[in-house]
């Protein structure tokens, strides 16, 4: 394969709801779109940068920026292009991972339509459906977060993650646990809004039975978590802090995380993303597929990485429902608690014209 053109497609969805996380409020989401072209195929990227570098130094004006001047250059450069010569064209760029991914996942897509093959089948997924999980925002009262969560229980979400930060984590906590009871898979996500001298003060869920806690402290603090992880029972899963599957590995044998969330937009693509999967089942560690507002492009590639057999926590893969009102594919729709793993070639799904270019907000033809 050779690249013949690429566009670059920016989107505009508002949410069915704000989702504020310790580190800012999302009202919609505003995504960049890649989309490659070669003399047989076509595929479809979603890149998961933010508006803001709040989340990660990443964000989606830059990651525009990277794949015009320097990625998508270097690319159409490759003669034998194919899902896996993209890591080895672009790694002498440093960093940019969200960037590198949304353009990865385009020309994987790209490739396994013209092979006739599902990306769930490419990466080994053994599972046809995965159990959805929800991430439920930092809310203004207990009671609207009560209100939210019993929504989400009785769609038949199977794993509630609530948000945190200082002054909000022991009381939605506490109440959730008496509302809902002991049985239902409840975790927490800090989004590293704690330092380590929070330790005694994050001891505190000990006792609710949580799955884990997530990115406690800094995403550069390994140190910080190893010490925190001696300080309270409650496991600690690292979702910022895994950059790649040296991270992971590193991270796992100096004891900072018991868990792993991946996203496969923060560590450069689909297939580091099976490689931290492959690294966590070497050191007995579960994983779970995190998310980040995907629309239905990100969606269906995320469930085809979950279906993998390490992935033995639910993820972050809600339906589409649970974000937008319309989403530019065919919507994912819960059942029984579950999303459907997508079996077409590729990502198996494609924007639906209509839909998309009602958000679209700009669109550009790469040149090279
Ligand atoms: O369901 O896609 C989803 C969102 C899951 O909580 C979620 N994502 O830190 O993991 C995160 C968080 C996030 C949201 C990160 C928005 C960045 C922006």
């Amino acid at each position: 394969m050779k690249l013949t053109d690429v566009e670059l497609r920016r989107i505009r969805l508002p949410l069915v709801a704000p989702f504020r996380t310790s580190f800012g409020t999302e009202r919609s989401r505003d995504a960049l779109l890649v989309r490659v072209l070669t003399a047989d195929a076509e595929g479809w990227g979603e890149c998961v940068a933010m508006i803001d570098p709040l989340y990660s130094s990443e964000y989606v004006d830059a990651c525009a920026d990277v794949l015009r001047r320097f990625l998508v250059p270097a690319l159409a450069e490759v003669p034998q292009l194919n899902g896996a010569t993209v890591e080895p064209a672009l790694r002498k760029f440093r960093g940019h991972r969200m960037a590198k991914a949304a353009l990865e996942m385009a020309v994987l897509d790209a490739e396994l339509r013209q092979r006739g093959v599902p990306l769930s089948q490419e990466l080994g997924a053994v599972h046809t459906s995965v159990p959805c999980g929800v991430s439920v925002g930092i809310m203004g009262s207990i009671g609207e977060l009560l209100d939210t969560v019993g929504g989400y229980l009785e769609a038949g979400y199977v794993r509630i993650k609530l948000k945190i930060e200082p002054g909000w984590d022991f009381a939605p906590v506490a109440a959730v646990r008496e509302r809902f009871g002991d049985d239902v898979l409840l975790q927490v996500d800090a989004n590293t809004a704690y330092t380590l001298a929070d330790s005694h003060h994050l001891a505190g869920l000990d006792p609710f039975n949580l799955l884990l806690i997530e990115q406690p402290l800094d995403e550069e603090d390994v140190l910080g978590h190893v010490e925190l992880a001696k300080r309270i029972s409650t496991p600690i899963c690292l979702d910022e802090s895994i950059t790649s599957a040296r991270a992971a590995t590193d991270a796992i044998t100096l004891g900072a995380c018991q868990i792993v969330n991946i996203k496969p937009g923060r560590v450069g693509g689909y297939l580091e993303a099976r490689r931290i999967h492959d690294v966590c089942v070497a050191h007995g560690v579960p994983v779970w597929c995190g998310g980040m507002l995907e629309t239905g492009i990100g969606r269906a590639a995320n469930l085809a990485l979950a279906a993998l057999p390490g992935f033995t926590l639910p993820g972050d893969t809600s339906a589409s429902s649970r974000y937008y009102h319309t989403d530019i594919t065919e919507p994912f729709v819960i059942e029984n608690g579950h999303l459907s793993v997508p079996t077409g070639p590729g990502i198996g799904v494609e924007p639906i014209p209509d839909a998309l270019e009602e958000v679209t907000t700009s669109k550009e033809w790469l040149s090279w």
